[in-house]
């Protein structure tokens, strides 16, 4: 059911992000095109349908090209075409340094506080300014007076500035960074600390996940520019120009789909399917782990206290199961490879000590799933380990919540994560690092009375339902219309 989103732009939206919405590929001869399955792209994409506006995004492979105009845009969806997707093509270069080198060696474990994961090359940082040009050269040309331009993340920081430039008041600049942003003191880490935080400030808007994100952010921009004032009660700050609201909007689900969809009968066939192919006991306590293999996600500590957990637990040998899904991510980077080396190890490690013949207590699930089998995996799980050790938000964890139709889950949640301030006060809490007590917690959740498990998951799933992604679009669009109407006054 199509929400109405009152305040979302109904002409003139233009979204910039590094993924694209629809990917086009080969099957034999034919060109199938790839759809949005779920979260920030499949949530936005009936916004865009109806505001009939342009996104502009990175387009990769040659089917993608095959089905571009001379000016490389296609209509989409391709069934019904409502909008306009405006491919930008990287070469391998490009790729290279502003994606692999600049957006994902400097930028995110910058911006998840992690010096020691910084590669920074003096090419990678021209190329982002570069890629960043382009992008915003497309932007512009696919603005009407009037038009909001809707910036994803981290890979756009300059983007906005350059924008500005050419368009200048003309245009409504919003941008919504996923990551984290972090202290003054490690920002100024980057070599260029400045220009990215002037590129921030072009947009009339930033949005980040959670109220210190954005306070990190104006110390910082304080710290960096002597002339910045902060108005601390409103989130504004002038500095050089216009001025930005920055406004923390904590990120949603489709709570609805997923409640729909983790109550087919698909997911229970999946579930059943899996535990008898794992000869899963129906009364194993069952804990769960979805991430990308990435080191921000506390994966080897969640399997660390997990065999502190079994040390000191042995009557739950046998009898706990720890279900991780973890996808190969960003591979080309090497501290990615040592990830995806150290979880391997610490798995094989835990299940060659504890396991037995019919037992073993980590599963690793490699094959892809269905959203159905996904959310049936969330649904029956007792738990989820959510062990972050920076993160925006984590989705996951409110997936698993809006998956809990029968409320007897039970969320273990670091508080190094985004989602902590949302749901912080109703989780299982831990620190990923205290392992002991990581495992501590373990215990303590599964040996909770099912009331007290069952009251915390009722009232994250109020939460998570009340604000999903909908009302987080909503809020975010809102904010524009009146910053909008402010500056009319
Ligand atoms: P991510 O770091 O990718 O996102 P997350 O918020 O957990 O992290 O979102 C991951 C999404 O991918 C979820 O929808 C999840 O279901 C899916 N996913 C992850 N691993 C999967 C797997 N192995 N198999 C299947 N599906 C998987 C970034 C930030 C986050 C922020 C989001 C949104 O790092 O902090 O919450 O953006 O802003």
């Amino acid at each position: 059911e199509p929400t109405d989103h009152g305040s979302a732009p109904t002409e003139g939206l233009v979204v910039v992000s590094n993924r694209e919405p629809y990917s086009h590929s080969y099957d034999g001869d034919e060109i199938v095109v790839d759809r949005p399955v779920g979260g920030l792209t499949a949530g936005l994409d009936p916004v865009m349908q109806r505001a009939a506006g342009t996104w502009v995004a990175w387009g990769d492979g040659e089917a993608d090209r095959e089905v571009v105009d001379d000016e490389d845009r296609v209509r989409v969806p391709p069934e019904d075409p409502a909008y306009t997707l405006k491919r930008i093509w990287l070469d391998d270069d490009e790729i290279d340094e502003y994606y692999y080198g600049y957006s994902n060696q400097v930028l995110w474990p910058l911006c998840h506080s992690d010096r020691g994961k910084i590669t920074y090359e003096p090419r990678f940082w021209e190329r982002y300014r570069e890629v960043n040009r382009r992008f915003a050269e497309a932007a512009v040309n696919e603005v009407e007076p009037g038009s909001l331009i809707w910036f994803q993340d981290y890979h756009f920081g300059l983007a906005p500035k350059m924008v500005r430039q050419e368009l200048g008041d003309d245009a409504m600049l919003a941008h919504f960074w996923h990551i984290p942003w972090p202290t003054w003191d490690d920002f100024r880490v980057c070599p260029q600390s400045e220009q990215l935080l002037e590129g921030l400030l072009a947009n009339d808007l930033l949005g980040f996940h959670v109220g210190r994100f954005c306070a990190q952010f104006l110390e910082g921009v304080q710290a960096c520019f002597g002339d910045a004032v902060v108005d601390w009660d409103s989130g504004v700050v002038y500095h050089d120009g216009s001025p930005t609201l920055v406004k923390p909007f904590p990120m949603g689900v489709d709570a609805e789909r997923i409640a729909r969809l983790a109550g087919s009968d698909e997911a229970d066939r999946f579930w059943r399917d899996f535990c008898e192919e794992q000869g899963i006991a129906d009364d194993a306590v069952v804990a769960v782990g979805v991430d990308r293999l990435d080191y921000t996600k506390g994966i080897p500590e969640r399997v660390r206290a997990i065999e502190y957990f079994l040390d000191e637990h042995p009557e739950y040998r046998g009898e706990f199961v720890y279900v991780q899904k973890a996808s190969e991510s960003r591979s080309e980077i090497p501290a990615y490879q040592e990830l995806q080396r150290e979880v391997s190890e610490t798995v094989e490690r835990v299940n060659d000590r504890f396991g037995t013949d019919d037992w073993r207590p980590v599963v690793s699930i490699t094959e892809r799933l269905s959203v159905r089998a996904l959310y049936g995996l969330y649904r029956y799980a007792d738990l989820a380990l959510v062990s972050s050790v920076r993160d925006g938000m984590n989705l996951v964890a409110e997936e698993y919540v809006a998956a809990q139709l029968d409320d007897a889950g039970a969320l273990v949640l670091s508080d190094f994560a985004g989602v902590d301030e949302t749901l912080g006060d109703y989780a299982y809490t831990i620190n990923p690092y205290a392992t002991e007590k990581f495992a501590d917690t373990i215990y303590r959740t599964i040996t909770d009375s099912p009331d007290e498990r069952r009251r915390r998951m009722r009232q994250m799933r109020q939460l998570v339902t009340a604000y999903d992604l909908d009302a987080w679009m909503d809020d975010i669009f809102e904010t524009v219309a009146s910053l909008r109407d402010e500056s009319a006054e």
